[in-house]
């Protein structure tokens, strides 16, 4: 045996389930596996392995190891989409957000995602579909053409935010699915999880799990994005991991996040704040400074990171892309 053989044989293999947490997590994404072997002087092991005719002595584990795709964070940006303000600081909306299954407190929801889990996680897709069928998230995230849009985001509450999510169109997932020509609808539906989420442990009387809805014509437009990330990573938990999406022209509760379930439908879908509050939620909602909450104006909005204070506009500042779809309601 050579010194390069003897060195392979007494190497000891790290098999997928011993390495250690922080790897077998959604930020393994990041983990350049090749790297790693090169640093724990394995990688020269295989070439050498390989030119001397061994290769099929080797573990599976290892040879898997040298294939692993890499991360798909940062997504190349779409120039399309641009702001009229700063991007939003990462710690403010990674650390002030809307998420009634953990709690109604801004400020603590991302002190209170530890124990949700999002992996593994899977999308079922049913209803009025050719190709009704359960995807794994991550096998989705690999299929999609995943780039980056800057959005603004505009909360019912009236306050604001400006932010880089990483994702695709949902009009890609639609396709893939095949919707029959009987759907009008798409309807999302979010988690329950009362032991993982104590907002939902708390507020046992609501109708979880969180769930939304879009007219066919709205999810296939250009905007409606499926989110898997922010700001060039993986998107935390509290921001709606591993799975949100993003409609920039409406008021921030229909950005349904982490959805387990799309659905296609030919009736208009009862939704989670619409059933809540019908007075407060229509089910358009979208946003337009003309029509006043019943208990505050729409006029302006704060953005959460400067306190500034700014005119909110119709749709969002999104109406060439959407007004269209409203003219004559
Ligand atoms: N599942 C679920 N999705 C949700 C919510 C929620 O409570 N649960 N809140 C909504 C509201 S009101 C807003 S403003 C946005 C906030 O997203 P962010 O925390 O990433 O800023 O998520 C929306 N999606
Ligand atoms: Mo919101």
């Amino acid at each position: 045996m050579t010194a390069a053989e003897a060195n392979l044989f007494s190497v000891r293999i790290p098999k997928g389930r011993e390495l250690p947490e922080r790897m077998a997590t959604p930020e393994r994404a990041y983990f350049n596996r090749r790297k790693f072997l090169e640093r724990m002087g394995m990688a020269a092991g295989v070439a050498a392995a390989t030119r001397v005719g061994l290769a099929s002595t080797l573990p599976s584990t290892l040879l898997a190891a040298e294939e692993t795709p890499k991360s798909p964070y940062p997504a190349p940006r779409n120039a399309k989409f641009t702001l009229d303000r700063p991007i939003t600081a990462e710690k403010v909306a990674t650390r002030y957000n809307n998420f009634a299954e953990f709690t109604h407190q801004k400020e603590a929801v991302w002190l209170l995602v530890d124990k949700f889990q999002i992996e593994p996680w899977t999308i079922k897709v049913r209803g009025l579909v050719n190709k009704p069928q359960t995807i794994d998230v991550h096998k989705l995230i690999r299929e999609m053409p995943l780039e980056e849009r800057l959005y603004r985001h505009r909360c019912i509450e009236a306050w604001s935010m400006a932010v880089p999510w990483t994702g695709f169109p949902f009009r890609k997932l639609i396709e893939m699915v095949e919707p029959r020509n009987d759907a009008r609808y798409v309807r999302m539906l979010s988690f329950y999880r009362p032991d993982q989420a104590q907002g939902q442990q708390q507020l046992k009387s609501w109708p979880w799990p969180d769930r939304e809805a879009l007219t066919m014509q709205e999810a296939m437009n250009d905007l409606a994005f499926m989110v898997t990330g922010l700001y060039g990573k993986p998107i935390p938990k509290q921001n709606g991991a591993p799975i949100r999406i993003a409609l920039p022209w409406k008021y921030g509760f229909k950005s349904l996040k982490s959805i387990e379930v799309i659905e296609f439908t030919d009736q208009q879908p009862q939704t989670f704040w619409h059933e809540i509050a019908p007075t407060h939620h229509d089910f358009y909602a979208n946003v337009d400074p003309r029509v006043p909450h019943p208990q505050w104006s729409q006029e302006t909005e704060r953005d959460i990171e400067t306190g500034e204070r700014r005119k909110t506009i119709l749709y969002n500042g999104y109406g060439d892309h959407v007004a269209h779809m409203y003219a004559r309601r």
